[in-house]
């Protein structure tokens, strides 16, 4: 075969990846409905991003930049069209934002030709990922980031010890963007999230303090701050709004999603929650409602895990993990849940804000212990057997 043929073969194989149609898979809860293929891999990376395609430099036709991953994304739609900004891994453990696009939200999603060039000039970060995005009633398109850099406070042998705070960015059209300070903050923040209204007047932060770079320790959970400056923004109070718990799914951390979802009942927050096992942390999708009035009340929380990790999903670079940080919701109250499996792939799932809702309000809480779990199912079955006996 010719340099010019193993090219073709490279790209039409390519695309019958990326045009490959989605399915629903049959079976599901009522609650969401999960599809066949994961919506991104590493191999959806463009070709003409990881091969020299001139012949002369290249006569093997070898990679020469390989993609690992492609994982936690943030989603918007724009423009008709359902955006990813997709948390790309290289081979070099980098990663960076690209966008991929697609006309439907389930399969078709194609990456635009250059990764985003994120501004570096406040203060560099040696890696970013997991961006939250916020299309703010400010008029900017914000994302909120995890810029993580090495701990130089740690003994000089010690080549692991890192700190994560929250990085934030804004644009007008996803293209361009421009860089705003560090946001300020007592201790290491991740999952950070913009709500997008103002609150008394103020910008508004889903937080999630933490002891340390991995522990999140004294930081009891998913926390709320009311910001003056965007452009120079602190956390000056912090409030826990959703805590974490002994023996729960989110017994050793948990973290804000994508911003939540406004509904005619509440707000709408997708969230991960975290626990220890002998196999590692597991990390799994949850849900609670927040009041419209107060969004630092809870007026819903659902026990347990909305989504955990099945089949395919439980295995990859870091096992045992779905994690989420995009969701669109159309007009027609439709939902795509943006879910990305062990820090390798992306996944949807769909589902109605009529069903999220119906699920938050009438899923019990966690009563925190098996007695109030199992009279939790005793209500139900006494409720159903008038009903079938
Ligand atoms: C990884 C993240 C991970 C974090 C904490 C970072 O170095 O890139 O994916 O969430 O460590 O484990
Ligand atoms: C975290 C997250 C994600 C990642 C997860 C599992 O702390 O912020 O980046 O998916 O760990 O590795």
């Amino acid at each position: 075969m010719s340099f010019d043929e193993k090219v073709q073969v490279l790209l039409s194989k390519h695309e019958e990846l990326l045009s490959r149609k989605n399915f629903p898979i049959a079976e599901n809860n009522g609650v969401f409905t999960r599809y066949k293929y994961p919506i991104l891999t590493a191999e959806h990376a463009p070709i003409f991003w990881r091969y020299d395609l001139d012949e002369q430099t290249n006569p093997y036709l070898m990679e020469r930049i390989g993609i690992n991953a492609t994982f936690n994304s943030g989603a918007i739609k724009w423009n008709g069209k359902y955006l990813l900004v997709v948390r790309v891994e290289g081979n070099d453990r980098k990663s960076f934002f690209a966008i991929a696009e697609s006309p439907n939200g389930i399969d078709n999603f194609r990456f635009w030709d250059y990764p985003i060039t994120m501004p570096d000039d406040v203060i560099p970060a040696t890696n970013i990922y997991d961006m939250r995005l916020t299309a703010h009633e400010d008029g900017w398109i914000y994302g909120i980031f995890c810029a993580e850099r090495h701990d130089d406070s740690a003994p000089a042998d010690d080549l692991s010890s890192a700190t994560a705070t929250a990085g934030i960015a804004r644009t007008k059209d996803l293209k361009t963007w421009y860089r705003l300070p560090d946001l300020k903050s007592k201790s290491q923040q991740r999952n950070v999230v913009l709500h997008p209204e103002f609150v008394d007047g103020k910008y508004a932060f889903y937080t999630r303090p933490q002891d340390g770079f991995i522990d999140a320790g004294s930081g009891g959970g998913i926390g709320w701050a009311l910001v003056d400056d965007i452009t120079h923004a602190e956390i000056k109070e912090e409030t826990i709004i959703d805590q974490r718990y002994y023996h729960t799914i989110k017994e050793v951390k948990n973290g804000e999603g994508p911003h939540p979802i406004k509904t005619d009942k509440g707000w709408l927050h997708l969230a991960h929650g975290v626990r220890a096992c002998a196999a590692g942390l597991r990390y799994v999708l949850y849900m609670y409602m927040t009041s419209l009035d107060d969004p630092t009340q809870p007026i819903a929380t659902p026990g347990g895990m909305l989504m955990g990790p099945v089949g395919e999903e439980r295995v990859g670079d870091v096992s045992n993990v779905l994690f989420t940080n995009g969701w669109i919701a159309d007009d027609d109250g439709k939902v795509f849940i943006y879910y990305a499996s062990s820090d390798t792939r992306m996944h949807v799932a769909t589902s109605t804000i009529d069903r999220l809702v119906d699920y938050c309000l009438n899923t019990p809480s966690d009563g925190l212990t098996t007695t109030s779990s199992v009279e939790a199912i005793k209500k139900l079955i006494d409720k159903n057997l008038k009903v079938v006996k």
